[in-house]
């Protein structure tokens, strides 16, 4: 049933829309489930009104179902990490105002006293169910859609906010430029909580009435193993993945590798991005599996600005051009745009794709534009043509396995730990994630301080993925003469530490 008004989940009645495990999802059954979600969640009323409706979902039915419904009857869906941990999802349930929250039994004993103590109704899918559907709500594209959080130079990661119109704008610009069609098949083993996963793979898919796979996680041979008998036609990933691919066919005897790079040849496009694809690994997926992989450069609050073509020259190490429709500048240091090319500069941004708002937070709003432009924080340069990230304005956001993460938020962590005088967080470089958090850490003088115990504490604060990997005591941290820890002397210091190898390794 393609309607006009529900466009984004657009196949044919009878088409696959998605695999879940052993089901197979038609778009009839997928956009009848949505209904009776959105009519459940209505309860009666004519609309949700931008009610905040968090979900702690698995990539699954049930997970599509709810963003949909909640979409249909006019709420803000806040689809929320299922890795993160009670602290984090304190701050998320808190910081949206969320009233409603929907995940699966198994969860509600983990998630109950939290709820409780925030005063919001913990529901199960099935609960909103009725049975019924309603007459549902006419929503303009310019009324708030989804909150994603986002780490960035601020402690608390913040609810990045895009309206329908966003979303539309996010979606349908890469339907073209990337030439998706209803014969597509594709895997999705990418966190549900960003866009790479919600908009790039999810939604593209889903609007062009092709097929996606879910995956509960990354699980390389199970993803190889349907590459190799040509399931897919189409593979999105950031570069961590490409490694990790790598490393299994390494694994594999050589006909069976074989078989997947055959499987990866045969598909119409490789996409890799949320961080830098190194020119080596480009080369490398290349070699092994005759793809010329498409690197494009996107963030939470714009989608996707940059691309390299689809047909056409895609240069390694480079991003492309803007996008159609979507309007890119590089600003130098005196506030100018830079016309000449070989000038570094800041990304800035504008279109129909670039958020509305942090979620409650007009500053942070007000400070991430200039003259309507977004400013990304991201450095970039042109050259013949093709834009090339260069790296962030601010040391303190770190990206691992295409992650974003904060200094500030680990370092606030950390400070917390009683045996912690002094911690300072940086972003290590690493061959198969980017980065990795690395913590330098002045122990107080009264108490023992132990890497390990370090680890277990954050563990109970932070996402696995936020967790330091590397953990340095130092009896002092490099400051400048207002006080300030300097970290490009940290990265000096980390690097020469790698060079002995004499790093504390806080896990075997
Ligand atoms: C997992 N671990 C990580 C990590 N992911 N550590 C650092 N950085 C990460 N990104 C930890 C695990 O907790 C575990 O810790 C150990 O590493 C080994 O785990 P694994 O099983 O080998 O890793 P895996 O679960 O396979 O995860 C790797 C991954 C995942 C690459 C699949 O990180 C991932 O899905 N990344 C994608 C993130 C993403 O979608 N970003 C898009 C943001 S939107 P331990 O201690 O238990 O051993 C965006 C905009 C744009 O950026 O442009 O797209
Ligand atoms: P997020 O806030 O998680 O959406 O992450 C967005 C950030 O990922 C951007 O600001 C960039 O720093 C980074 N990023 C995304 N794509 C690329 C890319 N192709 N190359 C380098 N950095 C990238």
């Amino acid at each position: 049933m393609p309607t006009d008004r529900f466009p984004l989940l657009q196949g044919d009645n009878d088409r696959i829309a998605l695999i879940d495990g052993e089901r197979r999802v038609t778009y009839a059954s997928l956009n009848g489930h949505a209904d009776r979600l959105a009519a459940g969640l209505l309860g009666g009323k004519e609309d949700l009104e931008e009610e905040r409706i968090a979900f702690f979902l698995p990539a699954s039915t049930d997970y599509v179902a709810v963003m949909h419904g909640v979409w249909r009857a006019g709420g803000i869906a806040v689809p929320l990490n299922i890795g993160a941990t009670i602290a984090e999802l304190d701050h998320y349930l808190r910081c949206a105002r969320v009233t409603r929250l929907i995940a699966q039994a198994e969860h509600h004993a983990m998630l109950g006293e939290l709820c409780v103590s925030l005063g919001i109704c913990l529901l199960q899918p099935d609960e909103l169910m009725t049975g019924e559907t309603c007459v549902l709500p006419d929503i303009a594209d310019g009324r708030r859609a989804m909150m994603v959080f986002t780490s960035g130079t601020t402690s608390k990661p913040k609810g990045v906010v895009t309206t329908h119109g966003n979303i539309r704008a996010q979606i349908t610009v890469l339907l073209d430029a990337w030439g998706w069609s209803d014969s597509d098949h594709i895997p999705l083993f990418l966190p549900l909580h960003h866009v790479h996963g919600i908009i790039n793979v999810l939604s593209c898919a889903l609007w062009t009435g092709a097929t996606v796979h879910l995956f509960p996680r990354f699980d390389a041979p199970a993803i190889a193993d349907h590459v190799a008998v040509g399931d897919y036609s189409v593979f999105m990933a950031v570069p961590t993945i490409y490694v990790k691919l790598l490393d299994h066919l390494d694994s594999l005897e050589e006909g069976e590798a074989k078989r997947v790079c055959d499987g990866f040849a045969a598909m119409r496009l490789n996409v890799s991005g949320s961080a830098a694809c190194p020119v080596p690994l480009f080369e490398q997926w290349r070699a092994r599996t005759g793809q010329v992989l498409l690197e494009r450069y996107g963030m939470t609050e714009i989608g996707m600005a940059l691309s390299n073509p689809y047909h056409g020259e895609r240069r390694a190490g480079h991003v492309g051009q803007p996008l159609p429709g979507v309007e890119v500048r590089l600003y130098g240091e005196d506030e100018h745009p830079i016309i000449e090319e070989g000038q570094p500069g800041e990304i800035r941004v504008k279109g129909p794709n670039v958020f509305l708002e942090y979620w409650d937070n007009e500053r942070s709003t007000r400070d991430s534009f200039r003259d309507g432009w977004f400013c990304t924080g991201d450095m970039a340069v042109i050259e013949q043509g093709y834009y090339r990230i260069m790296g962030r304005t601010s040391i303190d956001i770190i990206k691992s396995g295409g992650y974003k993460l904060s200094a500030l938020e680990i370092e606030a962590v950390l400070l917390a730990y009683p045996a912690v005088a002094e911690a300072a967080v940086i972003g290590a470089e690493d061959a198969t994630w980017g980065e990795v958090v690395a913590a330098f850490i002045v122990p107080r003088s009264d108490h023992k301080a132990d890497a390990q115990e370090i680890i277990t504490w954050s563990a109970g604060q932070l996402s696995a993925y936020k967790i330091p990997r590397l953990i340095r005591f130092v009896d002092s941290l490099p400051r400048n003469a207002m006080g300030k820890v300097t970290k490009p002397d940290l990265k000096a210091l980390l690097s020469t530490a790698i060079a002995r190898a004499s790093l504390d390794r806080p896990t075997s």
